[in-house]
């Protein structure tokens, strides 16, 4: 039952999302091709990605060669090798993959494989399943021709053994700001979302999870609808931050009806971000969770809880853009 407070709570954040009619944004955006990231490494993905849109590869392609560059060539410690391990030493990674028609895939808990994204992919398009798990993903993708390898890197085993002193499980707030080396960062994960030259939408999301997760632990990031989801009709929209609240609002998916219904992309991510403050008021404040997501018509808006999060969109007019998102609390907590 609604009581009267949460109903005009409701209607308030109703209210405040209404923002411009569909047509009039619609107009608004350029239709051109538009490749969009989180976080700030996230340029360099969108630049691999931009490459491939422009050597006329799908949005599907460019998303994949985006993440995998963020899974090899950044060395980033919540995406693929460079990745921190479990609370038990292992690096454990999670991909998703999804093109506008609903074709999707998805790994999780993969161990010794390089490019989650790339299983992720083939388990979409070589098998009849959409997610493949733990032991039995890595023995698909060593079927399927992917070198099979150790990839914990001394930097990220030393953080490991820095953490065992204490062993506390306490995601930090945008902690990927962090830079210095043998820091212990928590949030990074890759999400992308591209847009191709025939308006064909597909988005990538990879991601080695919450660092000192427990071991068999999974997110949100390969699981369809919560930290992906891409429909060609509406949009496109992933997620970053603690997947444990992605998961619960199947929050990726909720973005993109909120579209559907005529939201704005940024009125989308703002509307699904207050759905996890009500449902979880207290651990909002010490969690980080953020969106990203463009419509069909390639309009981009995100929304963070916590201010920090950054995002990037590459297109014809510029390739390095970076942006800081609106959020909940103004204030930079970490
Ligand atoms: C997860 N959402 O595994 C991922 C972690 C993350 O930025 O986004 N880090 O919960």
């Amino acid at each position: 039952m609604t009581d009267r407070r949460s109903f005009l709570q409701a209607g308030a954040l109703a209210v405040g999302a209404l923002g411009l009619p569909r047509s009039a944004r619609a107009a608004a955006a350029d239709a051109g091709p538009r490749v969009v990231s989180t976080w700030d490494f996230g340029v360099g993905a969108n630049q691999v990605a931009w490459k491939t849109l422009t050597a006329g590869g799908s949005a599907l392609d460019a998303v994949e060669q985006g993440a995998r560059w963020a899974e090899s060539e950044l060395c980033n410690p919540t995406v693929g090798r460079c990745g921190n391990p479990d609370r038990d030493g292992n690096l454990s990674l999670d991909a998703s993959i999804m093109d506008g028609d609903g074709r999707c895939g998805s790994v999780a808990a993969l161990i010794d494989i390089l490019h989650p994204v790339s299983v992720a992919r083939r388990v979409m398009e070589q098998t009849p399943h959409v997610m493949l798990v733990g032991q039995g993903a890595q023995a698909f993708a060593v079927e399927q021709g992917f070198p099979r390898g150790k990839l914990l890197t001394p930097a990220a085993e030393k953080a490991w053994r820095a953490w065992l002193q204490t062993a506390e499980y306490a995601p930090q707030i945008n902690a990927e700001r962090r830079t210095l080396p043998g820091d212990s960062s928590n949030h990074d994960t890759l999400g992308i979302l591209a847009r191709d030259a025939q308006g064909r939408l597909a988005g990538a999301c990879t991601t080695s999870g919450m660092a000192w997760k427990m071991q068999g632990r999974v997110g949100d990031s390969p699981i369809i609808g919560a930290g992906l989801y891409v429909d060609n009709e509406v949009g496109a929209a992933t997620a970053s931050g603690v997947g444990e609240e992605m998961i619960r609002n199947v929050a990726s998916f909720l973005v993109v009806e909120l579209m559907r219904q005529g939201r704005s992309p940024a009125e989308a991510c703002r509307e699904a971000i207050a759905r996890v403050v009500r449902k979880r008021p207290e651990a909002s404040r010490t969690l980080q969770v953020c969106f990203l997501a463009m419509n069909r018509d390639g309009e981009v808006g995100a929304y963070a809880l916590h201010r920090g999060f950054v995002y990037a969109v590459c297109d014809a007019q510029r390739q390095d853009g970076l942006h800081d998102a609106d959020s909940v609390y103004r204030t930079e907590q970490a």
